[in-house]
């Protein structure tokens, strides 16, 4: 049982991965604005931790780095406004190159980056970013390093962002973000205005790769939430129809499928890896799974061999019911896992508090669906 679960919840992974698929964004700006603290912020810094290899050359000034759910087009040794014809070559190239690839293989949004504090805004840039435009690619303006005290931006920043909202760029929103990537030890200054930019790259991406930037991104907890909700909204329509003849116990197990592919999707959602994942997806339903305790919790006990429930039948109704609890509660699960506050015991995951968490979710979801057959329980 634990043996197919493992390999049943993995296989559903690696589907789950693939149809997550990759938002790829490219980031320029000149060089020492912050667009790298930027991404790391956004994004994480998971390049070394996931021991991704490097970066693959585009060209010899654009490089690409794959973290799984999000690709980053990043420029190296480039001066906008002196190497922008060999750039822009590349680039052209690039986004040529790709636009008969799979959505996954294409350039989404570009972010071009300024430094607040800069002052100005040069012609070359507003040349670049037109070109961006030219290439078909939506553009998110950010101004970076802007100091912000009491509610107030910086106003050589503000005053910049007016210079350049003035310029009628091809730019979301007709201006740029102001933001303040990474905390500043000396002064205090915290960061913001990151879940905005990333708001707007969610508004910018194509639909089909918009649940693998809220995957990648690790700041939004509301974003991984909607579209987790979304994944069960799914599962839930599917079980439904699964069960719109109601079937048998016995047969029961066609659900299983579709319950491991939306808790599958609210993993790779929530960042987890597959090692953890499977972790919690065993420790989670194998509550559910010990015969005659809480027989509505959880469809996985009538994977054939898991238990010998007999009589009565799944319609509709109970098939929904059941997905939408069972993906509720194991939303709770990922997002602890996402903040950090998943139990622990002696350093490691306590699998039998998860176990009792996820219990406890389901059983408040669940308070009256009762098994008719649940009395033929063991
Ligand atoms: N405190 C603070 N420091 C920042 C911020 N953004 C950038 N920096 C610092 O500015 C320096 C340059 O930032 P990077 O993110 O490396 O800049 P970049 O645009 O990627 O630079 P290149 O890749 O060399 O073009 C680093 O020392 C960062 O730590 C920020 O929001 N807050
Ligand atoms: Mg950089």
């Amino acid at each position: 049982m634990t043996q197919w679960f493992a390999e049943s919840f993995s296989a559903e992974f690696d589907k789950q991965a693939q149809e997550l698929g990759r938002v790829n964004i490219a980031v320029f700006g000149k060089t020492g604005v912050g667009k790298s603290t930027l991404v790391n912020a956004i994004f994480g810094e998971r390049v070394a931790a996931t021991g991704i290899g490097a970066p693959v050359t585009m060209g010899s000034h654009l490089y690409f780095d794959d973290r799984g759910r999000l690709g980053i087009i990043d420029t190296r040794g480039v001066e906008i406004g002196r190497d922008d014809d060999e750039l822009i070559k590349e680039l052209a190239k690039a986004v040529k190159d790709r636009r008969n690839k799979p959505l996954s293989e294409q350039i989404h949004v570009a972010w071009y980056c300024v430094r607040g504090m800069d002052r100005r805004f040069e012609d070359f840039e507003e040349r670049f970013v037109r070109t961006l435009d030219s290439l078909g690619l939506p553009v998110v303006m950010v101004l970076t390093q802007v100091p912000m005290r009491d509610g107030q931006f910086h106003p050589d920043a503000v005053e910049l962002a007016h210079q350049i909202e003035a310029r009628s760029l091809p730019i979301y929103g007709g201006r740029p973000f102001l933001t303040y990537a990474m905390r500043d030890q000396f002064t205090g200054q915290p960061a913001y205005g990151l879940i905005e930019v990333l708001r707007g790259t969610f508004r910018l991406a194509p639909t089909g790769v918009q649940a693998a930037l809220a995957a990648a991104q690790e700041i939004d907890a509301e974003l991984k939430a909607s579209q987790s909700n979304k994944a069960i909204a799914a599962a839930v329509t599917a079980a439904a129809a699964a069960a719109a003849v109601p079937i048998p116990f016995s047969a029961a197990a066609v659900l299983v499928p579709i319950q491991l592919s939306m808790m599958a999707r609210i993993a790779h959602l929530y960042g987890i890896g597959l090692d953890k994942a499977g972790l919690l997806a065993v420790a989670s339903t194998s509550a559910a799974t010990s015969a005659g305790r809480a027989a509505a919790s959880s469809l996985l006990k009538f994977i054939p061999g898991a238990g010998s429930i007999v009589g009565g039948v799944i319609n509709a109704s109970v098939a929904s019911g059941l997905t939408l609890a069972m993906g509720q509660a194991w939303l709770v699960v990922c997002q602890r896992s996402f903040n950090g506050s998943l139990p622990m015991r002696g350093g490691k995951l306590d699998v039998d508090a998860v176990r009792r968490l996820f219990e406890a979710e389901l059983a408040s979801r669940l308070p009256k669906l009762r098994w008719h057959g649940e009395a033929a329980t063991s």
